[in-house]
């Protein structure tokens, strides 16, 4: 494998940089997933160009979070055919490691920095105390660490980490720093839903590569706009699938790109969870409108296709195939309905607060300042919070610190979708509409954040800190 020169990554490599890259190989990222089977080929999706050579998906490793060491670090890998592409990674593993734990368990993580600028991990969608939030305000300098120490828990749900320094989370991520943390309690459990090679992470992402096939951060105000798709750092990846029912825990981790998720033949994703874990009811939905860092939890039956039939999971608003799926081992089957957990629903909030999303970078007329706290919310208080936009949408607004619930959405698109049910962390917010939700905060006192998750306004300073006293 070449080294990768020193300017292939905005002049950020660093020495230790040149030093994971060789030791970063081919063998370790096709480790997982449909791995054995050559590259197929396959029709492309609608606008037609002709033949695409597809690659094996890409499954990041497991680990526990116990006494977990997480290195933030330059590396060189394969996104797909050899093609090797100098990223940022967690563990030399793009994405980074999906960090598996049930309800209850102790995470002991070190994070090491071995980035030329400054960092610190968030973990999205995690109810933690302040000092283990990831917040800027804990960035650590190049060759700093952090412990994180904190105890998982809350409902099984699919949430994310990525870094969070201010002003540079959106290069971070979009260069390869990001992963899956999986929850698990014993309500998932029971309902026996598929396991293993049938229970699939899909980070779904865009990225631009510069002429020399790196990974390229191209920010713009509106948000970056890349110019393929990854799907767990695969080019036109594909998964081989047999008749068995499948488990998709799929993860918006572009910086600013919404997803239009639909698949080829129509055929509809049976939703059954989202960001905060299980709906109470499981839905047929044909299509669904992602935005950044907002998850799903889909079943699929591909039952019924014949070998090397193949579907494609498409993005319908850019018109891009993300993941052709294709049958190896067909039979019969299908989706049975799985009885899911109620949710306690919040009701009667005493206080309402309006947020303004206002322009590319305020909340409320104001821009970020670290050491300033903009509102006070008192524990254990069941507020309405009222999201808005004077334009520039969309604005993925995400909460620090406790999951809402929507209520409502008018203006705009005018309603709430099946994918908004239930617990949310991250709700999106388009020009014209205004989305209530219902939030209490009462696991943790201390210093939390609201923000627009398109990290670009989030860089530019679309970003409140606040206090839960
Ligand atoms: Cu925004």
């Amino acid at each position: 494998m070449t080294p990768p020169k020193s300017s292939d990554l905005g002049g950020r490599l660093t020495r230790s940089g040149f030093v994971r890259a060789g030791v970063v190989s081919a063998a370790a990222l096709s480790a997982g997933g449909a791995a054995s089977l050559a590259p197929s080929r396959a029709r492309a999706g609608a606008p037609s160009k002709g033949t695409v050579t597809r690659y094996p998906l890409h499954i990041p490793p497991a680990t526990s979070p116990a006494s977990l060491t997480l290195d933030e670090a330059p590396a060189r890998l394969d996104l797909g055919g050899e093609q090797y592409s100098n990223v940022l990674a967690y563990n030399g593993s793009f994405p980074g490691p999906s960090i598996v734990a049930s309800r209850g368990d102790a995470a002991t993580i070190k994070l090491t920095n071995h980035l030329a600028e400054e960092t610190i991990t968030h973990w999205h969608g995690m109810v933690v105390d302040t000092a283990n939030d990831g917040g800027p305000k804990l960035a650590i300098p190049p060759g700093g660490t952090y412990d994180y120490a904190f105890t998982v828990d809350q409902r099984a749900c699919l949430n994310w980490y990525h870094p969070h320094p201010h002003m540079l989370t959106g290069e971070q991520v979009n260069l390869g720093l990001a992963g899956a943390f999986i929850v698990r309690d014993v309500e998932e459990t029971a309902l026996g839903l598929p396991f293993g090679a049938h229970e699939v992470p899909l980070i779904i992402r865009d990225a631009t590569l510069d002429q020399t096939g790196n990974l390229q951060y191209k920010p713009r105000t509106g948000g970056f706009d890349g110019q393929i798709p990854l799907v767990n750092g695969t080019r036109s990846p594909y998964l081989a699938v047999d008749a068995g029912l499948y488990r998709f825990r799929v993860l918006n981790g572009a910086n600013a790109r919404i997803f239009g998720l639909a698949l080829s033949n129509g055929m509809p994703f049976t939703l059954i969870g989202n960001d905060g874990g299980f709906l109470e009811t499981q839905t047929a939905v044909s299509r669904i409108d992602l935005a950044p860092a907002e998850r799903l939890d889909l079943l699929l039956s591909f039952a019924g296709l014949s070998v090397n039939q193949s579907v494609m999971l498409r993005d319908l608003r850019s018109g891009w195939d993300l993941l052709e799926f294709k049958m190896i081992a067909p039979g019969t089957g299908g989706v049975p309905t799985f009885a899911l957990p109620s949710i306690d629903k919040l009701a009667n909030p005493v206080f309402t607060r309006t947020f303004s999303f206002d322009g590319m970078s305020k909340i409320n007329g104001k821009l970020y300042d670290m050491n300033r706290i903009d509102f006070q919310v008192p524990f254990g208080q069941t507020e309405r919070w009222r999201f808005m936009t004077n334009g520039n949408a969309p604005h993925p607004v995400h909460v620090h610190g406790a999951s809402f619930q929507v209520q409502s959405r008018t203006g705009g698109r005018g309603t709430t979708y099946p994918w908004e049910q239930g617990w949310k962390d991250t709700v999106l917010l388009e020009d014209n509409e205004t989305v209530d939700v219902l939030i209490r905060f009462d696991k943790f006192r201390g210093d939390y954040l609201i923000h627009c998750h398109k990290l670009e306004h989030e860089d530019m300073g679309m970003m409140a800190n606040f206090q839960v006293i």
